[in-house]
């Protein structure tokens, strides 16, 4: 007999400080009352993100034994979720992982880390374009930033705004790459630049969502883990895609404000531990429109 815990395969870094990919998607998804099961894909001292040097350990030589490990002992996975991967061979991996893993109720989410504010973040390049691009053929949802998309996209410089008809285009494209969803993060202001939104594309019912929250000028690394895991535990509980868009935003937005009134370091990362209760009350429904 199997355990009724909903259970999330995550692939991600481990990085000791800043509360980036594993210490972010481990206490959010965990607070959401799903398991989650780390795959590393490296370990790092710090993230990259903003700390001048970083302690690197690559672990994909230890990833097929891993694997082969959970596969002897038959896990049942209702997600599957990649983030920051500790190298190119690791793509293959991970698209055999899904392969292997992938049920009829499994939601794949890749998010397409590689860069945020217009520049790769360091130990990525446009070499790691094409790779994810084959990976995210296999998402059932993908969650570029704005950078991530332009970078998917092919565009050599990521632009500084878009007007609401292009950024329907973007996600028209990507959705034709492979994902029935498209959630963009970070994308400036449609019509006020003292916004920022998230934009959500479902492509079998051809719906683009919009939900905006205020522009705070100060961006924390993790953010966007953090904003991906909420995202796939709402969908996981059975919420709408705008529903599960306008929760992570509620979440994240939360976070900075928490956080932003304290002088501290920005690459310290917002301080989730103070706002992980936001996942056990009711929440209302704040702001989304169709698009
Ligand atoms: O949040 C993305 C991320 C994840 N992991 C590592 C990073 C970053 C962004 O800088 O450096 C190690």
């Amino acid at each position: 007999m199997r355990d009724c815990t909903l259970k999330v395969a995550a692939i991600h870094d481990l990085s000791g400080y800043g509360r980036a990919s594993l210490t972010a998607v481990i206490p959010i998804i965990s607070a959401m009352g799903i398991q989650v099961c780390p795959l590393p894909t490296a370990v790092l001292s710090n993230h990259t993100g903003g700390f001048k040097n970083f302690s690197y350990t690559d672990l994909t030589d230890s990833m097929p034994e891993y694997i082969k490990r959970w596969k002897e002992i038959n896990i049942d996975f209702d997600a599957v979720y990649s983030g920051y991967l500790g190298s190119r061979k690791q793509i293959d991996i991970i698209s055999g992982f899904i392969d292997d893993f992938r049920k009829d109720k499994t939601l794949v989410m890749v998010d397409p880390v590689m860069g945020d504010n217009g520049t790769f973040y360091k130990s990525f390049d446009e070499t790691y374009v094409p790779l994810m691009k084959k990976l995210i053929k296999k998402a059932d949802i993908i969650t570029p930033n704005f950078t991530e998309a332009s970078m998917l996209l092919g565009l050599k410089k990521t632009p500084e705004e878009i007007s609401a008809d292009e950024a329907k285009d973007w996600l028209y494209k990507l959705g034709e790459t492979g994902p029935e969803m498209t959630v963009i993060t970070s994308v400036p202001g449609l019509k006020d630049d003292t916004k920022t939104e998230v934009l959500a594309y479902r492509k079998s019912n051809n719906s683009v969502w919009k939900v905006s929250c205020q522009y705070i000028p100060a961006s924390y690394p993790g953010t966007g883990d953090a904003f991906s895991s909420v995202l796939l535990g709402s969908l996981l509980k059975g919420e709408s895609l705008p529903v599960a868009a306008d929760l992570a935003v509620q979440f994240i937005s939360q976070c900075i404000k928490a956080s932003f009134g304290f002088d501290y370091p920005k690459e310290y990362g917002v301080m989730l531990e103070k706002e992980l209760f936001f996942f056990s009350k009711y929440h209302i429904i704040s702001d989304y429109e169709k698009l």
